[in-house]
């Protein structure tokens, strides 16, 4: 299948995504003094702003926003020209995301972010940068996201002028590569649970995006119903879902959100829960309350979980629709590039 093969290519595509850093800093040169970021997409790309926002908050320091392209036209805040409008799509023909930049363009600077060669929003936009994934063929969107997510990093690091981590970020291919490792232990997994009715996937802070892309993957290629949640809103009510053997997804990098997250699992699975967690290889917790986990080295922190933390989750829908008969590479109901 195309899926797995980009799936596989991922660690080269964020390593070709970063060789271009050069590009980013010429970008940024031009930019003016910006107070407002404003993220704007769809599907994957949309839970790769979500990472956006935190990056630009903690390491630019500028106020930022992200926005559904398909409701920019009902909510897009105040624009005018402090503000940087950035529109990230695998395609760059998306129409939300296209209609969207059209009015960004009337009262804002606007930055594509985006991985086909010359698509629309790339002529429209005022500022454009390329994601090196490469052409992509199946469906739901994999080794571009990774390569969104990179985009991202070293536009936020560029932006911030963070030497510290522009230096950490060459070690995530690795990571990755690491990652993609644990393809026979997720076949077992998926094996196990692919006749699951809901699956929950729930994570805080840098992990609440990768929970949202785990359970859209999901939704995506298995047609299983998957709730994406940030952990601390578990409480609010669809703990009340949360029942014998049902599956939960936890995202619990170390870092700042780690214990509160690990509060959450042990309250899943106090519930009965099914948990799958993906956290460091010496969390000995978190190892303890899950029924199967997936371990990371443990110098992975949040800031840079997203990268090689969601790969096992796409490795997980991968094999879930395979194991469901589904070609993963012909999902019903999905198109690669949503024009209307
Ligand atoms: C957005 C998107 C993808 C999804 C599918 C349909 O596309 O929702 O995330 O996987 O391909 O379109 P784009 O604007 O990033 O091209």
């Amino acid at each position: 299948h195309f899926m797995l093969k980009e799936i596989h290519e991922e660690p080269d595509a964020v390593k070709k995504t970063i060789m271009e850093v050069s590009d980013i800093k010429k970008v940024v040169e031009k930019f003016p003094k910006f107070n407002r970021i404003c993220f704007v997409a769809c599907g994957t790309s949309y839970h790769a702003s979500m990472i956006g926002k935190y990056l630009f908050e903690g390491i630019v320091g500028i106020p930022t926003d992200v926005i559904l392209a398909s409701e920019f036209e009902f909510s897009a805040g105040a624009l005018d020209e402090k503000t940087l409008v950035i529109f990230i799509s695998q395609s760059g023909e998306t129409a939300d995301t296209l209609k969207a930049l059209r009015t960004a363009n009337e009262k804002a600077e606007t930055l594509a972010i985006v991985n086909v060669l010359g698509s629309t929003a790339t002529r429209e936009a005022d500022h454009v940068l390329y994601t090196r994934a490469g052409p992509e063929i199946g469906v739901a969107a994999t080794k571009t996201y990774v390569s969104q997510l990179t985009c991202i990093y070293l536009l936020a690091i560029c932006m911030g002028q963070n030497e510290k981590l522009l230096e950490e970020i060459h070690k995530i291919p690795e990571y990755m590569k690491n990652a993609l490792e644990k393809e026979d232990q997720i076949k077992d997994i998926a094996k196990k649970y692919k006749d699951a009715k809901d699956f929950f996937f729930i994570g805080r802070g840098f992990s609440y995006p990768t929970a949202m892309e785990g359970a859209l993957k999901l939704k995506e290629i298995t047609y299983i119903h998957g709730e994406g949640y940030a952990a601390g809103e578990l409480k609010h009510g669809p703990l009340a879902l949360i029942e014998d053997n049902v599956p939960v997804v936890a995202v619990v990098p170390p870092g700042e959100s780690h214990d509160r997250t690990l509060g959450n699992v042990q309250e899943v699975k106090a519930r009965g829960a099914s948990v799958i967690a993906l956290g460091s290889c010496n969390d000995a917790v978190l190892r303890s309350e899950s029924n199967d986990i997936i371990e990371f080295e443990d110098e992975i922190r949040d800031l840079w979980s997203p990268l090689p933390y969601v790969v096992p989750l796409q490795l997980l829908s991968y094999y879930m629709s395979v194991e469901r008969g589904i070609d993963p590479d012909k999902p019903k109901n999905l198109a690669k590039c949503v024009t209307v």
